[in-house]
């Protein structure tokens, strides 16, 4: 059994009340290790470590912090295969997923918030005929929390820590209870990297106990959030009064547009990975697909033939596309809307339910087969709430204005995905399209220098290159006469 513990000033700690929750491995739904139950006071002594090491770090070279977050970068790729193993065990991601995907891009947002930071550039304005200057100075806030989901964890965790160390604040961070390993194993490697005791530490517990500490200490200025749109939404309330600055990243409930004109294949592959990727459990996963009605039959005869053949494996076998979904909790949420979907009169498919474990090791694990629906309204439940889970619908639409009418009648805006080979209309559409990202004919691009985030109830804010490093940093006016 493995016992992870806070890091707060540089030290290994309990939770001060001495509890503390087990974390289960999703493939097997057996506990392999313990978190420190942490609560207010721990939040306390974090701040404490945080605020004392803040005058020293704000005022460290950019130099001296960029080649911190580079020594970390260098840790992560260092230990990328025990990383991937343990993002792996801890999520129910298929293994190959988190060698490909997860720890490189935490490595890749280290780096990249190095870099960034070296280039931040802020503004002049000078007037014709000056009399004064103005510049902005863009100074670190303070001490900052970051609090992050379980879905994609030491990727989120990173994106959100890296441009804040970066910017020369103190951080508090909080991965998700349910995923919390590689975010202990990074805390393990800060005094390496050269981090000063205080300037990063790592709490763990539950959201509304320690996370809703670090979201309510008046000392902490600003949150950095990724989750669901009902917790974000109780944070914005619970920190209103207190002006702290707030990046919410939440929900979604994307459409991928698939025009008549499209490429067939690449749609078709891309379709299918942007809904099933990570069993449906990314923010960014299609799980509406609007298919013009020349090529409906088509396309969906095609893409169940794929799905079908999507069977859910051992997350730790190296031929799995497909795992686990993170918790029992979060599967029988799924299937809960599954059975919704069904009783509103949704056409099933394939899937619909759990599926069979793939082998002895995970006959008590959390598998659900990858599900397609038709012949459900727009307005009905599961095309409206977020399943994050491997559960998509298909629409028919019949004109470009139907087709953006459908893919904006949900609550949320993150990220669309347009499939044409007109330019015009894949321009015409994206900017009609009410979501923060629009791919076009690809998904899960990401440049990291790009602002990421949503409009509507998927967030507030963005992320991302200089929309980070704006984020973390105060803005002063600085006007000079001359
Ligand atoms: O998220 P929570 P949950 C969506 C998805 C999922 C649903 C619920 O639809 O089914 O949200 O997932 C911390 N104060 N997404 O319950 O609770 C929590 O400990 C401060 C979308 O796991 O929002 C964790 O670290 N923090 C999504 C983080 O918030 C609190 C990713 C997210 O947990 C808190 C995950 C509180 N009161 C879920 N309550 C995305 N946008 O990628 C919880 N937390």
């Amino acid at each position: 059994m493995l016992d992870l513990l806070n890091l707060i000033g540089g030290e290994y700690r309990e939770a001060q009340n001495g509890t503390w929750l087990d974390n289960i491995d999703p493939a097997t739904g057996q506990i392999f290790a313990r978190i420190p139950r942490s609560g207010k006071d721990d939040v306390a002594a974090a701040y404490t470590a945080a605020e004392s090491a803040f005058p020293l770090w704000s005022r460290t070279s950019i130099e001296k912090r960029a080649a911190c977050l580079r020594n970390l970068a260098h840790i992560v790729s260092q230990n990328a295969e025990a990383l991937a193993q343990a993002e792996s065990q801890d999520n129910g991601k298929p293994l190959s997923l988190a060698r490909a995907v997860d720890i490189p891009r935490a490595e890749k947002n280290l780096a990249f918030f190095a870099g960034a930071i070296e280039q931040f550039p802020s503004e002049a304005h000078i007037p014709a005929g000056p009399t004064h200057i103005n510049y902005t100075h863009r100074k670190p806030i303070g001490v900052v929390g970051c609090i992050s989901p379980w879905n994609l964890p030491l990727y989120l965790f990173t994106w959100k820590i890296a441009p804040a160390l970066a910017a020369g604040n103190c951080v508090i961070a909080k991965p998700s209870e349910i995923t919390p390993v590689t975010a202990w194993m990074l805390s393990q490697w800060i005094e390496e990297a050269g981090f000063p005791p205080g300037v990063f530490n790592v709490l763990h517990g539950l959201g509304p106990e320690v996370g809703q500490a670090i979201v309510e200490h008046p000392g902490i200025k600003a949150i950095s959030f990724t989750g669901g749109t009902s917790t974000g939404a109780h944070i914005a309330r619970t920190t209103a009064s207190m002006f702290k600055k707030l990046s919410l990243e939440l929900g979604g409930k994307n459409p991928a547009i698939i025009f008549s004109d499209c490429d067939f294949d690449a749609a078709l592959a891309t379709t299918v990975r942007s809904s099933f990727a990570n069993q449906g459990q990314i923010c960014l996963c299609s799980s509406r697909i609007l298919i013009e009605d020349s090529i409906y039959d088509r396309f969906r005869d095609a893409l169940i033939e794929k799905v079908k053949r999507m069977i859910p494996g051992d997350p730790l076998d190296e031929q799995t596309k497909m795992g686990a979904v993170v918790s029992a909790a979060h599967r029988d949420k799924i299937i809960q809307h599954i059975e919704l979907a069904k009783s509103e009169g949704g056409q099933l498919l394939c899937g619909g339910g759990k599926a069979s474990a793939p082998n002895n090791r995970c006959e008590d694990g959390f598998f659900v087969a990858p599900t397609v629906f038709e012949n459900l309204g727009a307005n009905c439940q599961l095309n409206q709430q977020e399943v994050f889970g491997p559960v998509i619908t298909l629409q028919r639409f019949y004109s470009e204005d139907e087709a953006i009418q459908l893919a904006n009648a949900t609550e949320y805006g993150l990220a669309a995905t347009i499939w044409t080979t007109d330019l015009k209309k894949a321009h015409r559409t994206a900017a009609r399209v009410e979501s923060g990202i629009a791919w076009v004919n690809c998904w899960l691009v990401r440049d990291l220098r790009t602002p990421f985030g949503g409009v509507k109830a998927s967030g507030v804010g963005r992320e991302g290159g200089w929309e980070a490093l704006r984020f973390f940093t105060e803005p002063q006016n600085v006007c000079i006469e001359l």
